[in-house]
């Protein structure tokens, strides 16, 4: 029996933070079992061990829901009324409709959304951008959905946003404290819970800052703040008010590596009470940011901030882990920057077992990339502010993010939604964008490539079925930092009449005179990745040869050295400086004070009541801060059409027993879940492990609207909001205000 099974190996490409080793156990073209990576086999690395959502990738995608022809859309765009196709009249299709449009509103009128689907260095969303290049150009995008916010604010402090240390030096610390992270849901990498769990079987004591007792907080056994959601800052800058009260900060450290947390460390010509110790203690708006100011915004009591700040003051290596949750909020930017305030001002950068906060992730080796080619239309926006650039993108401007010209030449006309959910799911505000989505003269056409008829995929007007990561080759590599290279071989044939996205695009550029510039002479997927890593090869000798990648399914670099980040530049700044403009990391940023909205994005990191928050007066009509998180139980919002993972997680609403109490809410209970943008109706989880005035709801649910507009399925993007960012313009999805009734 066993002789007739074949182990095929493959690594995980959700988007999901891990890159887990997959070997299929294949009988006659079918997969009868999977296994995963084991301590022994890593070999003295980090196991990358599946999931319970890797163990279940089979059960997903080979689902009869799978999409299985070319269809084209024949009743009321989103009405999801269509027709079947073939392959041919598909790109037919697909041909006239680019041309048309690029002859009458130009290449700049065609999109291609943000989309993860496809988590690998070879994408649909890749090479539809490589031959649209080739064909005048496309509307780009910059920023990610994940860390729009953390990304282009650290450089305004570091110069950079490459400021992560290995996982491996978190041992060193003496306390390590998760703002707002939760690897043991969201992965960050199979490094991020491996060294974590070392660490807490070391006894190094751990922390965790978040307005939910999330599953890394319970398994890690680190001491809970819950603190209200967008609140950080003001939290950042009580326990700042003590450690410069009580001269508890590192004052050598901010003499030698900052400017701009005192008068004395300002630019010329600013007045110097600008700096933060000013701020602190309210030289100008006669506030004290002390210990009970920040209890009456954060709801932490006044003693546990003392506590707090005195550990961190007196406690050192301090390791401050933030994760991305903090900036996925209206001022999301502000959270990042106080996380790195802090690791300042108690002079924790630099230094073995410390860290510099930012987005993290570090990749100490070279890795295979599909590079990009130039994109003559050469205008981006950010990511987020897609449906505002499909209604009023000729009006947009440089304050609206536009990178590249001065305005958008024509708004978008033509969209590519490949391995993606956000044309709907995963956008904010569902029922704005499914207004824009449904008036059929502003987006002419709307080409969706996917696995499944997901609530994007309903409002295509060509939907092409793409196969899975089981049914076609490719390379996966870290999800953000690690030296290894994953292969995904391709375990059974593709599905009925599934294709991946590079077969349709060949035939695209065959008809559009593009073909030869298109493929280079690379007919298959494993012709470019040959050629891709063949290329990261001659950088890396000591990787092995393309064949043995594919038959191992990972190559992992070997003595991988151990970064502390900036350790060259804290040591002696003066001949290392950083590469900011003063050389010194700004916690002052004189950029920013010279920015037109300074008066609303300060200068320095302090708190910034945000629109939505726990300030904002609308919370007298919608009382409670609703927060969205990621769940174990999905990927965004893939496998959530499968079964066997809903009980990891199930779809519902956490409140607190005294807000449930007040509303007569059971646990376990229908709720209605609604505010001005929406309604969604979902069962109530009643638990302590959510703060008072705090709801919770784990985003990626598809989006399943009754006849009258309220979503059975349990999606928060009913309910959020499409106000940017003010620097990023980046998405603040876990800030909004709503109310709960029992349904
Ligand atoms: N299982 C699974 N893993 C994933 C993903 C997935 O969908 N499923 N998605 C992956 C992707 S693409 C990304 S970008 C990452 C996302 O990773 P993150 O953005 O870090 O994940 P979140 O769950 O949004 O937030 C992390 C924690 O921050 C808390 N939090 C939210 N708002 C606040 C706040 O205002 N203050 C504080 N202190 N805490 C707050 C949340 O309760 C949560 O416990 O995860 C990756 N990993
Ligand atoms: N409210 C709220 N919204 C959020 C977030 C949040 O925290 N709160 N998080 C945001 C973040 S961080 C991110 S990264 C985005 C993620 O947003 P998306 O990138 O849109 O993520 P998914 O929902 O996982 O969409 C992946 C799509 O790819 C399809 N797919 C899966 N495998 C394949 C394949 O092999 N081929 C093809 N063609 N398709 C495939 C799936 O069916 C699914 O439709 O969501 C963002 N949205
Ligand atoms: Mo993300």
């Amino acid at each position: 029996m066993e002789q007739d099974i074949r182990v095929i190996p493959t690594t995980g490409r959700n988007n999901c933070g891990g890159r887990c080793i997959i070997k299929a156990h294949v009988k006659d073209g079918t997969i009868v079992r999977l296994t995963t990576d084991t301590p022994e086999e890593a070999d003295g690395g980090v196991p990358l061990t599946a999931c319970a959502r890797g163990m279940n990738y089979h059960t997903t995608y080979f689902s009869e829901d799978r999409l299985k022809y070319p269809m084209k859309r024949v009743g009321k765009r989103g009405a999801g009324d269509f027709e079947r196709i073939s392959w041919d009249e598909a790109v037919d299709i697909l041909v006239r409709e680019w041309t048309r449009i690029r002859d009458t509103y130009g290449p700049g009128s065609r999109y291609v959304m943000y989309a993860t689907g496809e988590s690998a260095v070879l994408s649909g969303r890749a090479f539809t951008k490589r031959l649209l290049s080739l064909d005048g150009g496309f509307l780009d995008s910059y920023n990610s959905y994940s860390s729009a916010c953390v990304r282009q604010i650290t450089p305004y402090l570091y110069g950079t946003d490459d400021t992560a240390s290995s996982p491996a030096d978190w041992l060193n610390s003496s306390l390590i404290v998760l703002w707002g992270h939760n690897p043991a849901e969201t992965v960050f990498d199979a490094e991020t819970m491996f060294y974590l769990r070392k660490a807490r079987d070391r006894g190094i004591p751990m922390i965790g800052i978040d307005p939910r007792e999330n599953d890394t907080i319970r398994r890690l056994g680190a001491e809970w703040f819950p603190i209200r959601p967008a609140t950080d800052s003001a939290l950042a800058d009580a326990v700042a008010w003590v450690l410069y009260t009580e001269g508890l900060y590192d004052k050598a450290f901010i003499d030698r590596c900052c400017v701009g947390f005192d008068r004395e460390h300002m630019p010329e010509g600013v007045d110097p009470d600008e700096c933060y110790f000013s701020y602190l203690t309210g030289v100008k708006d006669g506030v004290e940011k002390t210990p009970e100011w920040a209890e009456k915004i954060t709801g932490l009591p006044a003693d546990r901030i003392f506590a707090l700040a005195r550990r961190m003051g007196t406690v050192k290596p301090m390791n401050i882990l933030q994760g991305w949750g903090p900036q996925r909020n209206a001022y999301g930017e502000q959270a990042s920057r106080s996380a790195i305030m802090l690791a300042c001002l108690t002079g924790n950068v630099g230094i073995p077992g410390g860290s510099a906060c930012g987005p993290g992730g570090y990749n100490p080796r070279p890795l295979p990339k599909l590079p990009p080619l130039p994109n003559p239309y050469g205008v981006s926006i950010p990511v987020f502010l897609w449906t505002d650039a499909v209604t009023r993108g000729t009006e947009m401007t440089a304050l609206d993010g536009v990178r590249g010209a001065g305005h958008l030449s024509s708004n978008i006309k033509m969209i590519f939604n490949i391995a993606g959910n956000t044309l709907l799911n995963q956008h904010a505000d569902v029922n704005r964008t499914k207004a824009i989505l449904e008036d059929e003269s502003l987006v002419e056409f709307i080409v969706v490539s996917d696995v499944f008829l997901t609530a994007s995929a309903r409002y295509a007007d060509l939907l092409l079925p793409c196969t899975s990561f089981w049914e076609e080759e490719n390379m996966t590599l870290p999800w953000i930092g690690g030296a290894f290279i994953g292969y995904n071989n391709r375990v059974i044939d593709p599905l009925y009449e599934c294709r991946p996205e590079y077969d349709w695009l060949k035939e695209a550029a065959r008809r559009l005179g593009l073909y030869d510039a298109f493929t280079q002479g690379r007919e298959t997927a494993r012709d470019w990745l040959r050629f891709l890593y063949d290329r990261t090869r001659e950088e890396s000798p000591e990787l092995p040869a393309f064949d043995e990648l594919r038959r191992e399914g990972i190559v992992r670099y070997k003595n991988v050295p151990v970064r502390v980040a900036f350790a060259r530049e804290c040591r002696d700044p003066e001949h290392c400086p950083f590469p900011t403009p003063s050389g010194k990391i700004e916690i002052f940023s004189r950029t920013l004070y010279e920015k037109e909205f300074s008066e609303f994005f300060p200068a320095i990191p302090r708190y910034v009541s945000p629109p939505e928050g726990y300030e904002d007066p609308l919370r007298a009509k919608y009382p409670l801060q609703l927060m969205g998180y990621h769940t174990k139980r999905r990927c965004h919002s893939i496998h959530d059409n499968n079964p066997r993972l809903e009980k990891l997680d199930p779809q519902a609403v956490w409140m607190n027993p005294l807000d449930a109490a007040e509303r007569g809410i059971g646990d376990g209970d229908m709720a209605v879940v609604f505010n001005d943008r929406g309604r969604l109706r979902l069962p109530v989880r009643v638990t302590e492990r959510i703060m008072p005035g705090v709801a919770a709801i784990p985003q990626g649910a598809w989006y399943r609207p009754e006849a009258d507009g309220t979503d059975a399925g349990g999606n928060i993007n009913v309910l959020t909001s499409q106000r940017p960012t003010p620097l990023a313009h980046g998405n603040g999805q876990h800030t909004n205000l709503a109310e709960i009734r029992k349904a």
